[in-house]
């Protein structure tokens, strides 16, 4: 049993109290918001430090259970949080990590650890916005034990019982505290798809995420590391070779890249920093992407493959045509900036990739004539598609000067000039569009309708997309060109809204659009200017009371509250001839509702709902690929499992 002076154990938790205190006062601070985000951070915090163990060398394997309380256990195989007396602090070691803030770095300073950000900042975090949380640490044939109240612990850390020699490790459970997360239930997929990601960029751990309310189970654990990571976001692409690896170190800093060439136009690398997605980018991207240019532009001079025999430069973009790539680094002391705080700023790792780079990619190039012939072909192709997209932007914008009032016709422009304020409906169909005309408030609301599917952006050459009326007009209407003359903050609006039948076709049309979007305007996603409107399914009237649903459940919801219960049929559709006065229609379309009806539901700002699209999670590649790729089945079978749930998760 560990003795805590029992004074000197009540003075201390008055600071301890203090910091507690802060955290729970401003919890968006520490861990970005109370949403169902901030809640699955608490997760992540916890199996970071379980990570750091594993780099450190220490830990292989990382356990994770949804328990059927809803609350959730982290349990890794690492050295266990020390538990011995801390010198200072005079307490065990285990109840500082746990109380007091930021104290979990105290003790290691060589590690990856990541500075500022939402990650990193300690277990205590966790345990502050905690409703009760427990550890188990097991150490030199001991298994300690302490508990926690809102982060503040009930009693010493104690024994409770012995292990087997040479086990050691730590398990935390906690119960998210209800007083401060607007939603305290876990999402199964969330967490998991986190863990696939982290098991990809750590090749040695093994993770596995059980949940006991639902009954799944998920492991992971890949040998191959970034380089099956790769190869599964290309599983709907058809790869020209296998993965190019490449691994090295300098001045402490590792770097882990793996990529592949593919069928496809679309640039795909994804970078991480310390195992933080660097959504924003920053010096390693620019070191390796300056690395991979000057490479393959050597490559091909010296081995003569670029026609005339004249040096042609090709351009870095010719040479991330259909690229797939990670990137991985781990930085000692990480500075990131950016508006999300996820581009790299360390300018020294610029130098370090680019040079790691270069020479291991010039040796592999060497290595593979055949695979290099083929990507450098591939960048040439690029380099011709790349000329004929000059001159069709060119047109674009050379009629925008003659005529700066050139507006696609189809467009109803809102009255005010000021873009902060105007947003622009893009709505599927010419017959949704004249009621959306009628129903807007013209002073600050645009209305553009576009004929049914647009051009699928993910198959098309770059030249053919720019070519396309409906996206065409969109360009125009936005007003803040296209492609890598996209300035989001020319756009004519504050907010680009989607309207789309809430049905399987509206919901490829939506899709369609958002890929657009996100491979040519991806700044406006970004910048949170993104949204998809949200029409109802259902009208509801039973007498004068009329009601809106946006799904099924919202439905139900309603007819209870009317007094209506059990009218489901066989079919499982609400029968409303079993009660008088009561009739629910399904809206088919946009088109089926009059304009005041797509005012009152969908367009008017204190009424509706918009859902923001964001950038955040990997998974957005895979679901504009599955469904925008070549392969027809897994699509296919991708809309089948998600056409009820018309809502993209992105
Ligand atoms: C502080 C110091 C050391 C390890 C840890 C904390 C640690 C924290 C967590 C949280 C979950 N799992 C963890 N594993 C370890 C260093 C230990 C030493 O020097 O022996």
């Amino acid at each position: 049993m560990i003795n805590n002076n029992n004074s000197n154990y009540n003075a201390v938790n008055i600071n301890v109290l203090k910091g507690l205190e802060a955290v729970r006062k401003r919890p968006a601070m520490y861990i970005g918001d109370v949403s169902a985000r901030g809640l699955h951070h608490l997760v992540n915090e916890v199996v970071d430090n379980s990570i750091d163990e594993a780099l450190g060398g220490y830990n292989d394997i990382i356990d994770i259970t949804i328990n059927k309380d809803g609350s959730v256990s982290v349990e890794d195989a690492g050295r266990g949080i020390p538990v011995d007396i801390h010198p200072i602090e005079k307490r065990s070691a285990l109840e500082v990590v746990m109380t007091v803030l930021h104290a979990g770095g105290k003790f290691d300073k060589n590690s990856y650890k990541v500075s500022g950000g939402l990650h990193g900042v300690g277990v205590s975090v966790v345990n502050a916005l905690s409703e009760w949380c427990k550890v188990e640490v097991k150490r030199d044939g001991v298994l300690y034990f302490q508990e926690y109240e809102r982060g503040f612990p009930k009693a010493p850390v104690r024994e409770i019982g012995k292990t087997k020699k040479n086990e050691s490790g730590t398990k935390v459970t906690f119960m998210p505290d209800n007083e401060i997360f607007k939603i305290t239930k876990f999402r199964f997929e969330t967490l998991a798809e986190r863990m696939r990601e982290l098991a990809y960029l750590n090749k040695e751990v093994t993770i596995s995420i059980e949940d006991k309310i639902e009954n799944r189970k998920e492991e992971y654990h890949f040998k191959g590391g970034i380089k099956e990571f790769v190869a599964f976001l290309d599983e709907n692409r058809k790869p020209l070779h296998k993965p190019v690896y490449i691994e090295g170190e300098r001045d402490e800093t590792p770097l882990e890249i793996a990529f592949e060439y593919t069928d496809a136009y679309a640039e795909n690398i994804h970078t991480y920093v310390n195992n933080i997605n660097t959504i924003e980018g920053g010096t390693h991207l620019v070191g390796f992407k300056t690395a991979l240019t000057r490479t393959f532009n050597n490559y091909a001079f010296k081995n003569k493959l670029v026609k005339d025999n004249k040096k042609i430069t090709l351009t870095g973009d010719d040479f991330r045509e259909g690229l797939t790539a990670i990137i991985s680094v781990k930085v000692m002391e990480p500075q990131f900036e950016g508006q999300t705080k996820t581009k790299l700023g360390n300018s020294e790792v610029k130098s370090i990739v680019e040079t790691i780079v270069g020479e291991k990619l010039a040796e592999y190039l060497e290595e593979n004539p055949a695979v290099a012939k083929k990507i450098i072909e591939k960048g040439l192709r690029a380099a011709e598609a790349r000329e004929a997209a000059r001159k069709a932007r060119d047109l674009i914008r050379r009629k925008n000067a003659l005529d700066s009032m050139h507006l696609p016709g189809k467009l109803a422009d809102c009255s005010i000039n000021d873009p902060e304020h105007c947003e622009i409906y893009i709505v599927e169909g010419d017959s949704a569009g004249g009621s959306a005309k009628q129903g807007r408030d013209r002073r600050f609301q645009a209305i553009l309708p576009i004929k049914g599917k647009i051009l699928n952006v993910e198959k098309a050459k770059i030249n053919k997309v720019l070519e396309n009326t409906e996206i065409k007009s969109m360009i125009s209407a936005i007003g803040a060109g296209v492609g890598i003359d996209f300035d989001a903050d020319k756009s004519r609006y504050g907010k680009v809204i989607i309207m789309t039948d809430a049905d399987v076709d509206g919901s490829h049309i939506r899709t369609l659009l958002l890929t657009f979007i996100y491979r040519h305007m991806k700044e406006l996603i970004a910048q949170g200017k993104v949204y998809i409107a949200q029409p109802p399914l259902y009208k509801i009237k039973k007498g004068k009371e009329e009601s809106y649903a946006f799904d099924e459940a919202e439905r139900d919801t309603i007819l209870k509250r009317m007094g209506i219960k059990s009218i489901k049929t066989e079919r499982g559709e609400v029968d409303d001839s079993q009660v008088r006065g009561l009739t629910i229609s399904r809206y088919k379309g946009l088109g089926e509702m009059n304009p005041q009806q797509l005012w009152d539901t969908t367009m008017n700002p204190d009424t509706r709902t918009l859902l923001q699209v964001d950038l955040e999670g990997i998974e957005t590649e895979k679901i504009f690929e599955t469904l925008m790729g070549d392969q027809v089945e897994p699509r296919r079978a991708f809309i089948e499992k998600n056409a009820k749930y018309a809502n993209l998760d992105i």
